[in-house]
């Protein structure tokens, strides 16, 4: 029998295949922790179009640096994976590119790893250009030094998940192209990040909050919630969000800040990916505050919050004014759950999204961190003034606006730099300290 035809079908597109997990056990690690590590496993596999049919540990020192569980187990998982019926064997860590080729050579079934699990679910995800482009560039990236003779002889026969991509071109043999297709990418990221800091500059000045966090957590539906609208999309898969969106929320006296809602984040998420994504995470470094949104009812949200804290380290916004969120509190009962997870995060909320319960205490925390730098000025301007003050847009405010005698008497509230430039369109001398 060929190669060819000794390869399990890989079926059409919008089929699910068959997958059988794999990990191997560490010494060190608890049994728990492995087994958590492969749900969250098996729900990356059912987003990205997979049945799970069975899950296959192996208790190991470490990872066999050929095939990486043991070879017996190699034929043993392979054969279950046969009398299955699965075409698809997943690893729960990283593969080296030997790896990959020593396992498909010997269990002629599709064999692909976490980080390319992951790279396929944001390919089936990307909508926006920047996302599509960020996307095939991570993929590049990554199966770059995996375009061995063999690997692409396999993989040339293949489809589904772990080979889709936007650019349909990342099982591109000659890796000169790739290598050109590389610096294209780049070229254009850059050049998107350029308009988007154009766009970012144009937006006037309001304060604003990026919404951050472990994936599936509730960020978009907490988004939703401030905004009082339902416009982000939410759903219980993992990488729901993979554009940053961002919601205006009315404050009770008028005033506007900004929430945005980011993409996810996930323990192992591929370095690649997370430096292709560097510049949409910028508009969450641009902004005053960090939000860091967790899921209480998740039975390891600290090591979520952990996880989170390493990725927003590896972007180099950990300096930031930072609020920890816990969501999801309606699907705990205990409150001695609570009453732990505040002990041990005292300036944390509280909150659930769906319900709605408590969200207005995060409202009010975020209005009083993000105006508490906040000014007013008592002014008297003329009707021109005016329209150009209302002209000037969300960054100040205009409070108690009373006619008197031809003039207008108002406050002007907001941040200093801000008043100052509004005092400068109607020309009006700017007190001393602002
Ligand atoms: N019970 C309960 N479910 C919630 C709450 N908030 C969000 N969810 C659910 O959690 C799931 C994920 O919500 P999303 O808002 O998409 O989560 P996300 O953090 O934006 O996820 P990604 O974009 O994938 O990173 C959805 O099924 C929501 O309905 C909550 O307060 N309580
Ligand atoms: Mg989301």
């Amino acid at each position: 029998m060929n190669e060819r035809n000794a390869m399990k079908r890989t079926p059409p597109e919008g089929e699910r295949e068959r997958a059988v997990l794999c990990a191997v056990n560490r010494a060190a690690t608890p049994v728990w922790l492995v087994e958590d590590h492969l749900d969250e496993l098996a729900a990356l596999a059912d987003t990205a179009g997979a049945d799970v049919i069975e899950r296959i540990t192996q208790p190991r020192m470490k990872p066999d640096p050929a095939t990486y569980i043991g070879r017996g187990k190699v034929s043993e998982v392979t054969q279950r994976a046969k009398n299955q019926g699965a075409n698809l064997v997943i690893f729960d860590d990283d593969l080296t590119p030997v790896q990959v080729r020593n396992l498909e050579q010997r269990m002629k079934l599709k064999v692909i790893d976490r980080s390319g699990l992951i790279l396929d679910i944001f390919a089936r995800r990307a909508r926006t250009r920047e996302a599509k482009v960020q996307v095939e560039l991570a993929q590049l990236e990554y199966y770059y030094p995996r375009l061995t003779r063999m690997w692409t002889h396999l993989r040339g026969q293949q489809g589904g998940i772990g080979f889709r991509g936007p650019g349909e071109t990342q099982l591109e043999v000659d890796r000169r192209i790739v290598q050109r297709r590389i610096t294209q990418l780049k070229k254009q990221l850059a050049k998107i990040g350029r308009q988007r800091e154009t766009r970012r500059r144009s937006r006037r000045r309001i304060p604003t909050a990026a919404l951050v966090g472990y994936t599936n957590v509730g960020k978009s539906t907490l988004l939703n919630a401030l905004s009082g609208t339902d416009s982000a999309f939410v759903e219980n898969r993992l990488f729901a969000t993979l554009d940053p969106k961002w919601r205006r929320v009315e404050s009770e006296n008028g005033r506007a800040f900004i929430a945005i809602d980011t993409v996810g984040f996930i323990r192992k998420l591929p370095h690649h990916l997370v430096a292709s994504f560097r510049s949409t995470l910028e508009e969450a470094s641009t902004a005053d505050l960090i939000v860091h949104v967790a899921d209480l009812s998740h039975p390891l949200y600290d090591d979520q919050i952990e996880q989170t804290r390493r990725v927003i380290e590896q972007l180099e916004f950990e300096d930031k004014p930072t609020l920890l969120v816990f969501n999801k509190i309606d699907r705990v009962q205990q409150t001695s759950f609570i009453e732990k997870a505040r002990q041990n995060h005292p300036d944390s909320l509280f909150l659930s999204a769906t319900t709605g319960l408590r969200v207005w205490e995060l409202q009010k925390r975020l209005e009083r961190i993000l105006f508490a730098a906040e000014k007013s000025l008592a002014l008297e301007v003329s009707p021109d003034q005016l329209r150009l003050l209302q002209e000037y847009g969300d960054s100040v405010e205009l409070r108690n606006k009373q006619w008197h005698e031809g003039v207008i008497r108002l406050t002007l509230a907001g941040q200093g730099a801000d008043l100052a430039n509004a005092l400068r369109t109607i020309d009006h001398p700017i007190p001393q300290g602002l």
